[in-house]
């Protein structure tokens, strides 16, 4: 039904904003340029936004080109859509005063602003809504925006590991190696091309590795100084919590990350059935039932530690 109603605002209208979250990784870019591609082709005029631009590591896809960082305050489009923000404030720029629509498209839990909102919780990545809304075109994929759309999906199930990877994912995955993908190619790009400084602070990390006494939850953490040490921004320890999670018996694991102004920022990720995305949410953070985020305000990273323990503890028992 919204579909539906997407599609006709896609054919009625010529001026386009596609645009996601601040902090972008794969879905986020990869529903972006998936999207803002098709369009392209579909003959519109399209401008993709990025409050952040488009990670380094993500610059060999096709589209880039079409990603802004910043908008002309008077910039005016028909449509504007949102994808995998979970929240309106998360695309860094008022959608609203740019767009005479807007349209959410996510799989976040609890994303229902937008003028049409074509939310789908059990999608693996917000990429394969993007997908059914092409095919909902009648859109023809070729390997341009096959090639964002792929990473998105593989992004956001962790290489197809993650429970979120079902059958659909699977299964489109597989139509798009068929438009011509080369799974080995786009994962050496994502997972084997990283800066020396990401591995040396990977190493000062890995060491902050503190495992709670019961065993089922463990933390990594960062401070500032690493990324002098090491010669890395912080965008580089993305992903870091996952080696946290790879502990065996862990069932919640953190990155916490020291910023300026003693704002900590904390990442979650659970095993199963635990929920980190509401304990994110009573934070202040939001996100998906096995990976969440918050910022908290504390004096130092021990105290923001032992902060968020004692919400795991009683998240646990
Ligand atoms: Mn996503």
């Amino acid at each position: 039904m919204t579909l539906s109603k997407i599609v006709e605002h896609i054919q009625s209208s010529q001026r386009f904003l596609v645009a996601s979250h601040q902090s972008p990784d794969g879905d986020a870019i990869g529903s972006t340029l998936g999207l803002a591609i098709a369009l392209k082709k579909m003959g519109k005029d399209v401008i993709a936004f990025n409050a952040d631009g488009v990670p380094a590591n993500l610059t060999f896809l096709p589209g880039v080109e079409l990603v802004c960082t910043t908008l002309d305050d008077d910039a005016r489009f028909d449509v504007g859509f949102l994808l995998d923000a979970g929240d309106l404030d998360r695309a860094g720029i008022d959608m609203k005063k740019h767009c005479d629509l807007l349209i959410n498209i996510d799989h976040h839990p609890h994303s229902d602003f937008g003028d049409l909102c074509y939310v789908d919780t059990n999608s693996s990545a917000t990429a394969i809504l993007v997908h059914r809304l092409l095919q909902a075109c009648d859109f023809t994929l070729d390997i341009d925006v096959a090639k964002p759309l792929y990473l998105g999906i593989l992004d956001d199930t962790g290489s197809f590991r993650y429970s979120s990877a079902n059958r659909e994912a699977f299964s489109l995955a597989g139509q798009l190696i068929e438009i011509g993908i080369d799974p080995w190619d786009i994962a050496s790009r994502l997972y084997e091309s990283y800066p020396t400084s990401r591995m040396r602070l990977l190493g000062l990390v890995l060491n902050t590795l503190d495992v709670s006494s019961c065993g089922r939850y463990a933390s990594v953490s960062m401070i500032q100084e690493f990324l002098t040490a090491a010669g890395a921004t912080s965008e580089e320890s993305d992903g870091f919590v996952n080696y946290a999670r790879a502990v065996k018996g862990v069932e919640v694991a953190l990155f916490i990350k020291e910023q300026p102004d003693s704002v900590y920022q904390i990442s979650f990720r659970s095993r199963g059935s635990i929920d980190v995305a509401t304990l994110a949410r009573h934070l202040g953070g939001g996100g998906h039932h096995n990976a969440a985020g918050a910022r908290i305000h504390a004096g130092s990273i021990e105290e923001a530690r032992l902060v968020i323990y004692r919400h795991i503890d009683s998240l646990l028992n």
